[in-house]
């Protein structure tokens, strides 16, 4: 259909952005019925997310951290928004043109939810809202974006009226209608969102009143440096600052009552397990650090919990594990994988399906209802969140997420120092003593020695914090008193257990972890 060429331009591309934002809410509100990872712009983004090859993701995890999730929504919904306002200016002219193809793309957005690794039909229906109501929208408003380019209609001039109105200074009445209809939708479309928000808001959680009692008496953590050495990270990670590094878009909100855990795969008895069946079964408590693989030297990607979980030494005994089993791959309630060795979940070491840390249920962000704990293994091959499967098969047979991505299968954690206070760039004062101090980690092996060079001088051997364990980390501490003024450079280095001493030599994270010595500037008055 050719309209008038009269009407100016911007009602158009308002008409278009309006009918993807009305379409995306239309989709937001449903998608909290169905499935909030369904919702249109989660949906596209995770696909990206997915597609994105992988020096682009440690860019963006490099550089965005955990702001990574949040500027990726908000691209999609920038682009969303200019290819819509694009499409309204295109239904000034070619108005069938513009509204199929506004169709077509919510369409993909349909696609792109059904393409999610857990989905399932009714994922489809936010999108299909969304198109429903953005073709709609765009229908309307295009309509009256037209009216407003057609002359309005004015009461005859009286004779007495000496002055003559200029055309188009005032709004005129059709002008006045699509501002009106423009502004009762994005209404519309603000009021579905903060519904669709608030109706998929959070089911309820249990709290540690719920939790078993560990079978295992653990000693209270001892108290470490904290108090002694200002700056230095906490011997216990407080959970609200526990790093947090995953492909979810969206936290999943798991329901306890709607959630269970599956054993099979190649194995005689399979099973599975209900919140309730879970939390019955004996449990014990470890103090663990875990790191990610993505953390550069220096970096904050570690931390520390004790945490309560069952051994998944257990439940792969109850399962019986057949012959030729060589990993465990476990699969998130949003269809992520990972594959861990057979060998680190039923050794000694114990692994736990965990359910609480330091003595409260899991976070959603930290895996509710239950997540895997490997000690001396990466997160991404032995610490799967949200956890839904233990599938016992082989790396030959399945690869998970990052396997397809080229990382390493089996990881252990790197020997790794990291100097927290002076901070790098910091200026100390002369004279008195400074403190440097920070935490070192090899889990599985434990630390023996963690030392300390200011420039090219002497290694300084430092004073270790409290031991909780091989699997925890160790805080650590020198003092140091400067003399002379300027620029000086820390350096740290760590021993583990079995007398290896942490390679200097830097290596990139890709494919199982970074390597090389830790070093800040500090500067001296
Ligand atoms: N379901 C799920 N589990 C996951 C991941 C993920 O992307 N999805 N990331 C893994 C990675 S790479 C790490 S380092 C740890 C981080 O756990 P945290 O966020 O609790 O610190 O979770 C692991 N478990
Ligand atoms: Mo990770």
């Amino acid at each position: 259909m050719q309209t008038t060429s009269s009407a100016p331009r911007w009602p158009y591309a308002v008409s278009g952005a309006l009918a993807a934002t009305a379409g995306t809410a239309a989709g937001h509100l449903v998608a909290a019925a169905v499935n909030p990872g369904a919702s249109p712009v989660v949906a596209v983004g995770a696909t990206v997310v997915d597609a994105t090859p992988t020096p682009v993701k440690d860019w963006a995890v490099s550089t965005l951290g955990t702001a990574d999730k949040p500027v990726l929504l908000a691209s999609v919904a920038v682009v969303t928004l200019l290819a819509s306002a694009g499409i309204g200016l295109l239904a000034r002219r070619h108005r069938t043109l513009a509204l199929v193809l506004l169709g077509v793309l919510t369409v993909l957005a349909a696609a792109a939810a059904l393409a999610r690794p857990t989905s399932t039909p009714v994922d489809a229906l936010p999108a299909l809202a969304a198109a429903a109501v953005g073709v709609t929208v765009l229908h309307l408003l295009c309509g009256a974006a037209d009216r407003t380019g057609q002359p309005a209609k004015r009461p005859a001039a009286s004779p007495l009226d000496g002055t003559a109105h200029e055309a188009g200074a005032q709004p005129t009445p059709a002008r006045r209608t699509f501002l009106v209809g423009a502004a009762g939708t994005a209404a519309a479309a603000a009021g579905g969102l903060a519904l669709g928000q608030k109706l998929g808001a959070n089911p309820p959680l249990p709290t540690a009143a719920d939790l078993p009692k560990p079978t295992n008496t653990l000693p209270a953590l001892p108290t470490g440096l904290d108090g002694k050495v200002p700056g230095i990270s906490p011997f216990r990670t407080p959970v609200g600052s526990f790093y947090r590094v995953d492909t979810s878009l969206i936290v999943p909100r798991v329901n306890a009552d709607d959630w269970a855990l599956e054993i099979d795969g190649n194995v005689a008895n399979p099973f599975r397990l209900t919140y309730a069946e879970l939390l019955a079964l004996p449990m014990v408590e470890r103090d663990i650090t875990m790191t990610c693989v993505s953390n550069e030297v220096g970096g904050g990607y570690v931390s520390s919990a004790r945490w309560l979980g069952v051994r998944v030494r257990d439940l792969l005994a109850r399962a019986q594990i057949k012959g030729g089993v060589d990993q465990i791959l476990s699969t998130s309630t949003t269809g992520f994988t990972i594959s861990t060795p057979v060998q680190a979940l039923t050794d000694d070491r114990d692994a736990l399906v965990a359910v609480a840390m330091d003595g409260q249920p899991l976070p959603a962000q930290h895996g509710f209802p239950a997540r895997l704990v490997t000690p001396g293994l990466y997160g991404f091959v032995g610490s799967t969140k949200w956890l839904a499967r233990l599938t016992a098969t082989t790396y030959a047979k399945e690869q998970a997420y990052w396997t397809e991505r080229g990382w390493a299968t089996n990881a252990p954690v790197l020997t790794q120092s990291r100097i927290d206070t002076p901070r790098g760039l910091d200026t100390v004062k002369a004279g008195g003593a400074v403190p440097i101090g920070g935490v070192a980690w090899a889990q599985g092996r434990g630390i023996r020695k963690v030392e300390v060079r200011v420039d090219d001088g002497e290694w300084m051997t430092a004073t270790l914090g409290p031991d909780a364990g091989i699997d925890y980390w160790r805080q650590w501490y020198v003092k140091w008193t400067p003399s002379g003024s300027g620029r000086h450079n820390l350096t740290v280095r760590a021993t583990d257990n079995d007398g290896q001493l942490q390679p200097r030599a830097k290596t990139d994270p890709f494919p199982k972890g970074a390597t090389g010595w830790h070093s800040v500037v500090v500067f001296v008055a």
